[in-house]
């Protein structure tokens, strides 16, 4: 998962932009960059760590320009090198810049064709340069001079009909503008929204509304599946559908924890979602165990406060914050994964005694993925002294890989995979797992916008659709995604988010 954003603007955008940073940072905390525009000539940086550590003051006064893109990146696929930090850039044609979200299902064959029919090169492992480069083949081949905005929606037309898995993209195209598009089936998030100043409008492209509220402009939509926009460098705005097909299907794990609560993705509040789970499972609750003893609701801070305490509310049980969260942790330097989980979760969160102590506490969080930490927590809990733990989860078990883009770890490491609900009990320790229901789930998420019929819940459900998963491909990838592959990365770069970081 990765975040995006662009801006058009009459003024210098560098700050903007990088305050757009801070606040996606949730959405990735490996690497950070933008790219801006001036006359036609690109300014670039981007550099492997937080968005306040990639930036120096010398760096930003370089970010020279009225308009530009740029990324936070939470790597998938095994991208780790500062060399496949984004935005990325092809001189040809006309100087180009992308910035992406999501992940190609079909990056490989992609390459394949990029090479021998398209001749271009691909010097990194990201699929992200894989789809600049499809489009900038297809923006290419169109053999014009002189481009104009159809040509720039003919060219993601093209990308539609080669690319698939998700890709939310913003494309700056040297001297003429920015783009945004989504893939046909809208996996991931992507909204606009425009700002009305003397000098005219202003637009932004972000991953999510929360981007444009900090930022003082208004949001005017989801990008919708398949759909392109363009904002010209004078501040045009265009929209066009650039997909024969389209079956819109988000990720629904966005709503479970990947977004900040006061995003508004597809026309749905994350936090209304979040509150809704947490009906959800107390209504389970009150059906299959409604002699439950339990005194006291405790959230793991911080995504799951919020379906907690609606759980709370419902099951007239008292909620209380027992785990405090350090902000300020630092770097952990040279410890394999595992052990390195371990002790971030000791560092993370300290439990307050009293709020345990000779009670039956139901925790709550808002995944168990790979039952990990949750296995640590409920040791603290008793350690703590609670008399018994229950263990809550707003989402299902979560058995399968994500191919769309979530740094999710490989089958084998997910603690629910091939595990009944009752050996994950076993394995975290606890006295009792609640999880959610998928449908529960669904109707918590889509009770926002019943116009959204599909959700991607791949995760929980192992239901692919963008129909093109097969075992060979997921073979491929937990190749890719094992420990032993993120082991570099974790050692050098290993830096806990603020707010996602497991
Ligand atoms: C963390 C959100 N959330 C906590 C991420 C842990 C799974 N984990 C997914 C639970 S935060 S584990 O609130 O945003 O900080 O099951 O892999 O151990």
């Amino acid at each position: 998962m990765c975040g995006i954003a662009a801006i058009v603007s009459h003024q210098a955008v560098n700050q903007e932009l990088y305050d757009a940073l801070t606040v996606l940072q949730h959405r990735g905390q490996d690497a950070a960059g933008i790219v801006t525009c001036e006359a036609g000539r690109l300014h670039l940086r981007k550099e492997n760590g937080l968005t306040r550590d990639v930036f120096t003051n010398a760096q930003m006064l370089r970010l020279k320009g009225n308009m530009g893109i740029a990324h936070v990146r939470y790597p998938t696929a095994g991208c780790t090198s500062s060399a496949e930090a984004q935005p990325f850039y092809v001189n040809s044609p006309f100087g180009l810049t992308l910035a992406h979200n999501g992940n190609l299902t079909n990056t490989e064959e992609l390459k394949k064709v990029l090479f021998i029919e398209d001749q271009r090169h691909i010097n990194t492992d990201s699929d992200s340069e894989v789809l600049l480069n499809v489009f900038a083949h297809e923006l290419q081949s169109l053999g014009k001079l002189h481009l104009t905005v159809d040509d720039v929606f003919q060219a993601v037309s093209g990308v539609h009909r080669r690319c698939r898995g998700a890709y939310a993209v913003v494309v700056m195209i040297a001297g003429f503008g920015i783009l945004g598009f989504r893939d046909p089936h809208g996996i991931r998030p992507i909204v606009f929204g425009e700002k009305k100043s003397e000098q005219g409008s202003e637009f932004m492209i972000a991953s999510e509304s929360v981007a444009l509220d900090v930022l003082g402009f208004e949001l005017i939509r989801d990008v919708e599946p398949g759909e392109a926009v363009f904002i010209e460098e004078s501040g045009v705005l265009h929209t066009k559908q650039c997909a024969e097909k389209t079956d819109h299907c988000p990720c629904i794990f966005e709503y479970v924890y990947l977004a900040r609560p006061d995003s508004i993705i597809d026309r749905i509040s994350v936090y209304k979602a979040r509150l809704r789970m947490g009906e959800k499972l107390a209504k389970k609750v009150l059906r299959d165990w409604p002699d439950h003893d339990i005194d006291v609701i405790i959230p793991i801070p911080d995504t799951s406060r919020t379906a907690a305490l609606q759980m709370a509310n419902i099951l007239g049980v008292k909620y209380r914050e027992g785990f405090i969260k350090n902000r300020y942790i630092g770097r952990t330097f040279i410890m394999p994964g595992q052990k390195m989980r371990e002790k971030s979760v000791r560092q993370k969160l300290n439990a307050i005694s009293l709020e345990f102590e000779g009670k039956n506490v139901l925790l709550v969080d808002d995944s168990i993925v790979r039952g990990t930490t949750s296995e640590q927590i409920i040791q603290m809990a008793r350690d703590a002294g609670a008399k018994k733990v229950y263990f809550a989860s707003a989402a299902p078990p979560v058995r399968f890989p994500n191919v769309y883009g979530i740094d999710m770890p490989a089958a084998h490491e997910l603690i629910a995979h091939n595990r009944t609900e009752d050996e994950v009990r076993v394995a975290i320790g606890a006295d009792r797992v609640i999880y959610q229901e998928l449908n529960d789930l669904i109707d918590a998420v889509r009770k926002g916008n019943p116009d959204i019929k599909h959700f991607d819940t791949s995760c929980f459900s192992n239901e692919y659709i963008t129909g093109d998963i097969d075992d060979a491909y997921l073979e491929r990838t937990e190749a890719l995604r094992n420990d032993n592959a993120q082991l570099t990365r974790n050692s050098e770069n290993f830096i806990i988010g603020m707010q996602n970081g497991d």
